[in-house]
């Protein structure tokens, strides 16, 4: 249910800062705010106001107030933005102000984008695109939370519960009307290829789903290797800071450090790890243990060989070989192979164009709607075994109607088109206060 009570928030960063954006909504919230704003607000025209304390006519600020009328709003319900001086004092007395109005109080969390799914402005996939696109570092980020907030999932989605549905209609139909209580094979037939078809388009989906998590998430990678291998020298290198310890003793590195880049637009970890050797020294062996577990949780793991001291990259280790200390490698030989140098920086930009292609391998060619949360991926895979399911030609027609419903109620449970009470506040609480 839509609460009907007007709430408020500042909307835009911490002060102090040149403007500062206030937003209030709540249906009749221009009527609640009248004595405070002064003079009547032409929907969508920005005016400049004298704002003033209700009880005692104070003046707060003048400032510029913008007003949206139902249901042509971010909320879909009245709403009104104050452009005040964005200091602390003008802020809080403004907000201390609002807050002493009856029938008015502070948002919560996520509370105006909460507003405009229950008023039916958003769906959930475009709430989390949203969330994403508040919380974007790089320019992928940015993109793929952009095409989430215009509804690019739920327009996908939408079209594959609407082809449900007439399937199961014309199953349901046909048992219904059918004279000797069964369907028509040719019908079933016709459901049963457009059932496949469905089917095809949802697992092909499904295959592309790291590209939007990798995207969203960050790609990872961890710099294994022999102990004075370079992995520090070169996770400074790429941070272009003094983030890692380097010493030329071996085994100088103990705990993993992690730091993010920007990487041609992706959002990049990189994990530093202690140099993989047998050891005797207890605070060593739990950093080589580290060390393997990072490995396999990365999307990437570089094995850095140092040209001076070469070691093979150990069995248990899916890698890829980096040649590290590039100077003291044989000239020709360094033509072949990936290297770097973290000294004189060679090899460095080779680097970060691999990695960049790395990333862009996930890509599927003409594909440009992914997945980009693991909640839509776990219900489009429920999704894609209740096809399997329906399609099963051992079933009766009531079954193969049930699990397309299944598939269907699914599909509406990740739009937010059904039920979905018990993951709004988990999917709201990834807003700030504001939004
Ligand atoms: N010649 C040369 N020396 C390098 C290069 N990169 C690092 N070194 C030196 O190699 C030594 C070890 O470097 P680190 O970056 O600490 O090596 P590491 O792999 O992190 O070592 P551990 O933490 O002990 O596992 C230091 O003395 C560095 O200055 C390089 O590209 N060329
Ligand atoms: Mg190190």
């Amino acid at each position: 249910m839509v609460p009907n009570d007007i709430i408020f928030a500042l909307s835009s960063g911490p002060p102090p800062c040149a403007i500062g954006v206030i937003r209030i909504t709540g249906n009749h919230c221009l009527t609640v705010l009248e004595t405070m704003i002064g003079t009547s607000l032409v929907p969508r025209r920005a005016t400049l106001v004298s704002l003033k304390e209700t009880s005692g006519g104070t003046m707060l600020d003048r400032c510029i107030a913008l007003y949206f009328a139902s249901p042509h709003s971010f909320t879909g319900e009245d709403c009104i933005e104050l452009h005040c001086h964005g200091s602390l004092a003008t802020l809080s007395a403004v907000l201390t102000a609002l807050g002493k109005i009856k029938g008015v109080r502070e948002a919560e969390c996520g509370e105006f984008t909460r507003r405009a799914f229950l008023n039916n402005k958003m769906d959930l996939t475009a709430v989390e695109g949203l969330s994403d696109l508040i919380n974007a570092r790089t320019e992928a980020q940015r993109k793929q939370a952009l095409d989430l907030t215009s509804g690019v999932l739920r327009t996908l989605y939408d079209g594959w519960r609407h082809s449900l549905v007439s399937q199961r209609a014309s199953l349901e139909a046909s048992l219904d009307f059918s004279d000797e209580d069964s369907v028509p094979d040719s019908l079933r037939e016709s459901v049963w290829t457009q059932t496949q078809t469905l089917l095809n388009s949802v697992n092909h989906h499904l295959e592309n789903r790291n590209y939007g998590e990798i995207v969203r998430n960050g790609f990872r990678i961890a710099l294994l290797g022999p102990p004075n291998a370079g992995k520090s020298s070169l996770l400074n290198a790429l941070a272009k800071k003094e983030l890692a310890i380097v010493t030329p003793i071996p085994g100088t590195t103990r705990d993993i450090l992690e730091t993010s880049l920007d990487i041609d637009g992706y959002l990049v970890t990189i994990s530093d790890t202690a140099g993989i050797r047998e050891t005797n020294d207890l605070v060593e062996a739990e950093g080589v243990k580290r060390a393997y577990r990072v490995a396999r949780s990365a999307d990437l793991v570089l094995w850095l060989n140092p040209a001076d001291a070469p070691e093979p990259v150990p069995e248990s280790v899916t890698a890829l070989e980096l040649i590290s200390k590039a100077d003291l490698f044989n000239r020709e030989k360094a033509k072949e192979n990936l290297c770097v140098d973290t000294i004189s920086r060679d090899g460095l930009n080779s680097l970060i164009f691999f990695i960049s292609e790395q990333i862009k391998k996930y890509q599927s060619g003409s594909e440009h709607i992914y997945l980009t949360r693991e909640r839509h991926r776990r219900v489009i895979e429920s999704v894609s075994q209740h096809l399997v399911k329906s399609l099963d030609r051992n079933h009766p027609p009531e079954i193969h109607s049930e699990e397309l419903r299944l598939a269907s109620d699914s599909l509406g449970k990740l739009t937010g088109s059904i039920e979905v009470e018990e993951l709004l506040d988990f999917i709201f609480s990834e807003f700030c206060i504001g939004k």
